[in-house]
């Protein structure tokens, strides 16, 4: 039997301070706070010694939120904390805590007392009747996670990714749950190693190592609002410049400058687009960062000119090891200022990564951080336009890679971290890691080009990493199992905070064949994030190397990515704005719609557009769930009523794609690259059915001008019935300057389409169709 240190008791003494109570129940001691009606957060820690602010919290703070109104009352059992949007109930006798909604329905509520034991604690929650997790961060396996155990440790995993593969580089111990009418959501403050164990049927229950039980609790009703809710506690997105919105090219490695421009050349002369290329680690001296092999690129400066003026941006990887080398300036330097990551006698902490033995940044320091933002001043400075971070778990080895690298590992749990006023052990601030060293180069980006957009990807991260970064999967394989796990994957991502995400297209190990290049293609180019990368050793996999028909397929389907930029882009805002995810799974626009719960290989991108792709090889055909409502096929027009499963052909040239009846698609032309062209004409693909409401955003796509008010939005109002159609297009709004442009009306009525043509100078106009529906 374990003995345990402490376990609720009952409620001794209470103090109540208008939107906070405290509560005495036995050793431990709880908080209760109402950050908005909507949100609460608990506090439980024995002895009653909260802890206080660090410099790295990732949720807002309580004083960030304006104080709430709730009120306290008592029965004889209980006490009840109502806000106007729900309740929590704290049992007198046992101090057990029940949410209740307005109609009496409970959710997180406690199956039996948190237990704290020596380093530990842990807490169970039943599951109600019905309910559905998701979320958790990034994880394979299927998108709902019932039956799942899913620790949260940053990790390069060893193994390849399977179902069962966990953890991996990402902790976001972040979830969401459907409910029977309403959704809630959930982020457990807690940034040591911990776990969500789902294994029991109708309990979840919570471990982690730390004393504080802090855990915030969002109520939706709708799983949008509490999305946003957490959104507004974890952080949003800030815009990313447009660019990034493009098609990003990678490989492991492409290593020369000869070679990044035949690249570029190529994707050029056929009229494929793309804006991004990567240079992976071989672009570096020796792996040191900071550095360019001068053999390789002999010119940095004037390569990045070059292909800056062809319309590519590059980024380049960077990865947290610091060569031990006392002829390297970056290694002296952080040496002398004693940055490096240090054990609890001051020894530094020293691993083998690519530069061989390496030292590790404390990004946990602000001083740290800018150092290395200072550092990176000199690549931004020399034209490089993003910043990739790898390894930055981190993942450190035993050996050098010249002897195999022996075990995969991470900085020893009993290093030092922190500022001198905050030291706390790396076991604390491990899971931090990648999201400090992101936010140490996007605040460096921000700093080299103070009114710019920076870009950064990362691959670890923990809540709150979409900040400062967009993020990828890590390293998967060329097969049709991670094409497929992809979705679900990037679903669960934007439900657990971060938006922009992509996995790499084609695969990362392995070699794709030209047909699963092709699906792959297909839905990547609808990928929030969308970059083609493959390892080392690996097959090239560009998109003109499997032959003119998957060529072909590549082309098509990212100038639709393109031509659907301001769709997209908007969508995005949406994401900046209110952490809505930009992949959402169906059942977040159809939460009453029981059949969506589990669809993980059907997304919607923003509220309208859902894809449908082929992740079987040799399939032609596919079952599709259309969600109650009507539908259209995006290429014949074609109408269905939903509520139902069809039979979707799918050529090999044909990826499934519907909207919603009832959609305002704003198009541009296609483009080679991003903002190649003005928007002209700008298109408004209407698709009748349901009233529609769509607001176009637009600004200058690579300045802060946003942030200070320069931004256009303009809505877009579909109505009608079985005989007409109509759209209400509002004055334009904000004061970012558009020129006058051509604006296409195509009303998609099935599969006549009607269009109107008209001078868009910003202002209100009413357009009308007359419907030929059963012509
Ligand atoms: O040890 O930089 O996930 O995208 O190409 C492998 C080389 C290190 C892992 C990344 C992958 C990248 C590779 N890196």
């Amino acid at each position: 039997m374990i003995k345990a240190r402490a376990m609720l008791g009952a409620v001794r003494e209470y103090r109540f301070l208008g939107s906070e109570l405290w509560v005495d129940c036995g050793d431990p001691h709880m908080r209760v706070t109402f950050l908005k009606p909507e949100l609460v957060r608990v506090r439980i820690v024995p002895g009653g010694d909260f802890e206080e602010e660090h410099s790295w919290d990732v949720p807002l703070a309580d004083e960030a939120f304006h104080a709430v109104e709730v009120n306290l009352q008592q029965t004889q059992h209980a006490l009840f904390l109502n806000s106007a949007a729900f309740t929590v109930r704290i049992d007198k006798d046992t101090a057990l805590l029940e949410m209740l909604t307005t109609d009496g329905k409970s959710f997180f509520t406690d199956a039996s007392s948190p237990v704290w034991e020596e380093d530990r604690y842990w807490f169970t929650k039943r599951i109600e009747n019905g309910e559905k997790y998701y979320g958790f961060g990034e994880r394979g396996g299927r998108m709902e996670k019932q039956g799942q155990t899913m620790k949260n440790w940053a990790t390069d995993p060893s193994e390849p990714h399977t179902a069962f593969v966990d953890p991996m580089y990402m902790a976001i111990p972040v979830y969401l749950v459907m409910s029977q009418n309403f959704a809630y959501g959930v982020y457990v403050n807690s940034t040591w190693e911990s776990t969500f164990d789902l294994s029991k049927s109708g309990q979840l229950r919570f471990e982690s190592l730390g004393d504080e039980l802090d855990v915030y609790i969002a109520y939706g009703p709708q799983p949008l609002d509490v999305l946003e809710h957490l959104s507004e506690l974890l952080g949003r997105m800030p815009m990313p410049p447009k660019w990034a919105l493009g098609y990003h090219q990678s490989r492991w490695s492409y290593g020369n400058e000869q070679e990044v421009r035949k690249l570029v050349s190529t994707f050029r002369e056929k009229e494929i687009p793309c804006d991004v290329i990567h240079l992976d680690i071989d672009y570096m001296d020796n792996y040191k960062v900071f550095t360019w092999d001068d053999e390789r690129f002999p010119t940095p400066q004037r390569m990045l000119e070059d292909l800056k003026r062809k319309n590519f941006r590059v980024v380049t990887i960077i990865d947290p090891g610091v060569k031990v080398d006392p002829n390297y300036a970056v290694y002296r330097e952080g040496m002398e200022r004693a940055y490096f990551v240090r054990d609890a006698r001051g020894k530094i902490c020293s691993g083998y990564v690519w530069p061989d033995e390496s030292v590790f940044p404390d990004f946990s320091r602000s001083e740290v951080r800018d150092w290395w933002g200072d550092w990176q001043h000199g690549l931004i400075e020399q034209g490089v336009c993003g910043i990739w971070n790898d390894m930055n778990e981190p993942t450190v080895f035993e050996k050098p890679f010249s002897l195999g690298g022996g075990r995969g590992g991470t900085l020893p749990l009993k290093a030092e971290q922190g500022a001198a006023e905050e030291v706390t052990t790396h076991a604390e601030l491990h899971n931090l890691y990648g999201s400090q060293m992101a936010q140490a180069s996007y605040t460096g980006m921000r700093k080299s080009k103070p009114n710019e957009r920076a870009f950064h990807l990362t691959r670890s991260g923990f809540a709150g990493i979409q900040r400062w970064s967009a993020s990828w999967m890590g390293d998967n394989g060329s097969c049709w199992e991670h094409l497929e796990m992809s979705m679900g994957q990037l679903i669960n991502m934007g439900i657990s905070g971060v938006p922009f995400v992509g996995a790499d297209i084609g695969g990362f190990f392995g070699n794709a064949t030209p047909e699963l290049f092709a699906r792959w293609i297909q839905i990547g180019s609808l990928y929030p994030f969308s970059r083609g990368h493959s390892c080392t050793g690996t097959i090239a996999q560009e998109p003109w190397q499997f032959g003119e028909e998957v060529e072909n397929i590549a082309r098509e389907y990212l100038s639709l990515r393109y031509r659907l930029m301001p769709y997209l882009y908007s969508v995005f805002w949406k994401a900046s704005q209110r952490g809505y995810p930009i992949w959402r799974s169906l059942f977040l626009h159809y939460p009453e719609d029981k059949q969506t719960a589990h669809i993980d290989d059907q997304v919607l991108i923003g509220r309208y557009l859902m894809a449908a792709p082929i992740l079987k090889p040799g399939q032609t055909a596919r079952q599709v769930y259309l969600p109650e409502g009507t539908w259209y096929d995006w290429w014949d027009g074609y109408r269905y009523e939903g509520g139902r499963y069809i039979l979707a052909e799918a050529p090999i040239q044909r990826m499934p794609l519907y909207v919603r009846a009832g959609a305002v698609i704003p198009m541009g032309p296609a483009m080679q690259y991003v903002d190649e062209k003005p928007l002209e004409p700008l298109s408004l693909h209407l698709f009748p059915g349901d009233k529609a409401d769509f607001t176009l955003y637009e600004d200058d796509g690579v300045s802060l001008d946003y942030e200070r008010g320069k931004f256009a939005t303009t809505r877009y109002q579909l109505r009608g019935d079985d005989r007409m159609a109509e759209v209400e297009i509002f004055e334009r709004e904000g004061n970012y300057e558009i020129p006058v442009r051509s604006l296409h009306v195509i009303l998609r009525d099935g599969r006549h389409y009607q269009q109107k043509q008209f001078v868009d100078s910003g202002n209100a106009r009413i357009v009308q169709f007359q419907r030929m529906i059963g012509l």
